[in-house]
């Protein structure tokens, strides 16, 4: 049987979401390190975007993690929901998380990443984390008293999980007043697929 390959980055929150919806799919997959030097020119060569997630299962090539998602969901049918309606719902919050979520806490991840607190742009965190906490606005009013954003775990699961979890990361907190989406995150945070596929060097 051919053996699914992940080219791989354990804070990319791209990656991340590909490794959840594995894990939740059940699916076997070899992870390749794309920050080891003795890979960069392999999965560069498989993809014209230069980025990852990049996966490889047989003669297909993936780069673009939405295209990755959706193929993942073609082999299974078990990442987003059926009803159309819901699908459209799924793929709206995955496209929001990408976007809006993620565009305010790629400033603050990347000012403290490597910086030492003395060296850090603080209004460029403090700018960050209001833009995150607006962008949060949305998603609580569209998950509600719901358990998940769609009628079932699907992409939004797999791409705020890992937005939050690097939040978390990068001290990063959901405000008391998204009670959801705190209590969602937490839930999230129970599943087995959450310490499974956290960067290991973020864990507790
Ligand atoms: N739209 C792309 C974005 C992927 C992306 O930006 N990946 C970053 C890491 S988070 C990357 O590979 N950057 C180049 C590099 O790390 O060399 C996707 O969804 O797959």
């Amino acid at each position: 049987m051919t053996v699914i390959r992940l080219y791989d980055k354990p804070e990319c929150p791209f990656c991340w979401k590909i490794r959840l919806a594995l894990f939740e799919q059940g699916l076997t997959v070899e992870h390749i390190d794309s920050l080891a030097p003795e890979t960069r020119e392999t999965w560069q060569s498989l993809t014209p975007r230069k980025t990852v997630p990049v996966l490889v299962n047989g003669d297909i090539v993936i780069y673009e993690s939405n295209v990755i998602l959706e193929y993942l969901n073609d082999l299974s049918e078990t990442l987003l929901p059926e009803d159309p309606t819901q699908r459209v719902t799924a793929r709206l919050i995955n496209s929001y998380s990408d976007g809006v979520i993620g565009a305010g806490l790629r400033e603050v991840i990347f000012e403290k990443r490597g910086n030492a607190e003395a060296d850090r742009d603080h209004k460029r965190i403090e700018q960050g984390i209001a833009q995150f906490e607006t962008a949060l606005d949305y998603l609580s009013g569209q998950l509600g008293g719901k358990t998940f954003f769609a009628d079932s775990y699907s992409l939004p699961e797999c791409a705020l999980t890992a937005r939050f979890g690097l939040a978390e990361a990068y001290g990063v907190e959901i405000p008391d007043r998204f009670s959801n989406l705190r209590s969602w995150f937490e839930r999230m945070k129970s599943r087995p697929s959450y310490r499974a596929t956290a960067p290991q060097h973020l864990l507790s």
